[in-house]
């Protein structure tokens, strides 16, 4: 699991000197928190074994994409972008794969831009590319998202379907807010 800490604490830093340069440069921070989060060996395995993936660390490292995870918070759905744009375009950054549930939000309204990308981890015989999962969303968004993680799993993933519903109109509120507050702001930026 080394190299997947390692490729967090790197990952973390480019974050953090985005975070500082958007501050000092544009007196505004589209980033509002980060956190990041090893998967448990167990919780790894468990996936290895509903996923049907053969237990060898080649295979592993090939199919399970989120070992490592951060998820990125911002204020607007155009700081998500921007701080994706910014991350994804550096040089040693791989990007593998994209998922955008904001564009093609979930059935049940869950909305994130995931970004899988891999990044060369410098050990002492050489560097190991390490595959990280960044989950980049809003406020609202994540909101949304913690509160529908809780519900899930108190339902043992049998979520009754009045609450499916309710969730759904929460996303849709949710949503609803993201494009208010960025119209408020884009007319604070303007004046
Ligand atoms: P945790 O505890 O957050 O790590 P896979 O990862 O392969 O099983 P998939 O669909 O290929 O599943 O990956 P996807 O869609 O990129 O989603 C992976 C992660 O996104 C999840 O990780 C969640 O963190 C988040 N996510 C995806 N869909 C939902 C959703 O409907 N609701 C919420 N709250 N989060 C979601 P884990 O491992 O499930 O959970």
């Amino acid at each position: 699991m080394m190299p997947y800490k390692f490729a967090i604490d790197e990952v973390m830093t480019k974050i953090s000197i985005l975070r500082e340069e958007f501050a000092a440069l544009h007196a505004e921070n589209p980033i509002e928190h980060v956190g990041s989060r090893l998967k448990s060996t167990e919780s790894v395995l468990e996936k290895v074994a509903r996923k049907g993936v053969d237990p060898s660390y080649a295979a592993i490292r090939q199919a399970i994409t989120d070992i490592a995870g951060i998820r990125v918070v911002c204020s607007f759905v155009s700081d998500v972008y921007r701080v994706f744009e910014a991350l994804t375009k550096q040089s040693d950054v791989r990007v593998i794969m994209v998922k955008d549930y904001i564009e093609h939000p979930k059935p049940n309204g869950y909305k994130s831009l995931h970004a899988i990308i891999e990044v060369p981890v410098f050990l002492s015989d050489g560097p190991v590319p390490v595959t990280v999962e960044v989950q980049l969303r809003t406020v609202a968004m994540d909101f949304w998202a913690s509160l529908e993680h809780k519900i899930y799993y108190k339902y043992d993933r049998e979520v009754p379907s009045a609450l499916l519903r309710g969730l759904r109109d929460a996303a849709d509120v949710a949503a609803d807010l993201d494009t208010k507050m960025e119209i408020l702001h884009d007319q604070v930026r303007r004046d």
